[in-house]
């Protein structure tokens, strides 16, 4: 089989720059891009799209046939804080979208597939710092009840089916070219927005509210790193820790007042304050690393000084 990918939720957050990555990389017309909606004029105008709900397997399906997919990146997913709000919404979404690649994949209609999973697997009960790969997992939201759920059923088409399917668990991602949308991490791309407008933010996670979170060029790299490597590396087929960075509001407010000495936070924790209270406060990516060669590049100076240099013309 040739490579042609299928990009499902090619317009999110992650969907963007992952299609305009491949596409570089392997050429636009075997990238094919996919959504519920359009996106954002560069990608619409980058390569083929086709409007496709990740709840339809039949018209997935037809894609797949059509375009001759090889591998699918399944990026279509209700995130944390509005699966709390629409929680049978969220378990829908998340759940059948999963079943659809992974039984395209079972009756080998497509080779490889790439599915994210992400730190709300954790929750209250697992050890908070250098969580390990392997732990107490009892998550605590709609959100990551759905991802634990998937990355056993992950594993279990793998071992029983042959399924190669690839997964890691996102920390919360940061990027300037598309907002994301949902999640309770997203306070640390719309910080960078609000102090070159306002020069000042307010904050839905207090002060002390460490989170692992990644720069989205390092979150690129690992998800086509990690389809590109040997089938026979992927010792782990629920999902692999994924470690960037750690920071809570306080320290990237410290980061950009390097360039904004005027910035100035302050704090109204909202409901996804216990949402980010359940989750793990730093990773253990050492399975990644020995796995597949995962090494994370950017900190937290660095992306400030990204996030900043290309925002600033917005505002
Ligand atoms: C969220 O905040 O829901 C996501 C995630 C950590 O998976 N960014």
């Amino acid at each position: 089989m040739k490579k042609r990918i299928l990009i499902i939720g090619a317009c999110g957050q992650i969907g963007t720059e992952l299609t305009m990555y491949l596409r570089q990389e392997f050429g636009s017309h075997k990238v094919i891009a996919s959504d519920i909606r359009e996106g954002e004029e560069e990608l619409m105008n980058s390569g083929p799209f086709e409007i496709l709900d990740a709840t339809n397997y039949e018209a997935i399906q037809e894609v797949v046939i059509r375009y001759e997919i090889s591998e699918v990146y399944l990026m279509a997913a209700m995130l944390s804080a509005t699966a709390e709000k629409f929680p049978m919404r969220g378990w829908n979404l998340n759940m059948d979208s999963l079943f659809h690649v992974l039984n395209l994949a079972k009756d080998k209609k497509v080779e490889k597939i790439f599915w994210p999973s992400s730190i709300a697997v954790f929750g209250p009960t697992t050890p908070k710092n250098n969580t390990p790969q392997h732990t107490i997992m009892e998550p605590s939201t709609v959100y990551g009840i759905s991802k634990q759920t998937g990355e056993r059923w992950c594993e279990y088409y793998n071992k029983r089916y042959g399924v190669d399917v690839r997964s890691i668990r996102y920390p919360g991602l940061i990027s300037y070219k598309t907002l994301p949308g949902g999640g309770t991490t997203d306070y640390a791309v719309d910080i960078y927005h609000k102090a070159l407008k306002h020069k000042q933010y307010v904050s839905f996670l207090n002060a002390e509210t460490t989170l692992p979170m990644m720069f989205m060029d390092d979150a690129i790299r690992a998800t086509v790193s990690i389809m590109e490597a040997d089938k026979e590396d992927i010792k782990i087929r629920s999902s692999y820790n994924l470690a960037g960075m750690s920071f809570d509001p306080e320290e990237v407010t410290e980061s950009i007042k390097k360039h904004i000495p005027e910035f100035k936070i302050s704090y109204e924790p909202d409901f996804r304050q216990d949402i980010a209270d359940s989750w793990p406060q730093s990773i253990d990516d050492s399975e990644a690393r020995k796995d597949w060669g995962w090494e994370s590049k950017v900190s937290l100076d660095e992306m400030t000084e990204i996030m900043l240099t290309n925002l600033k013309d917005k505002y």
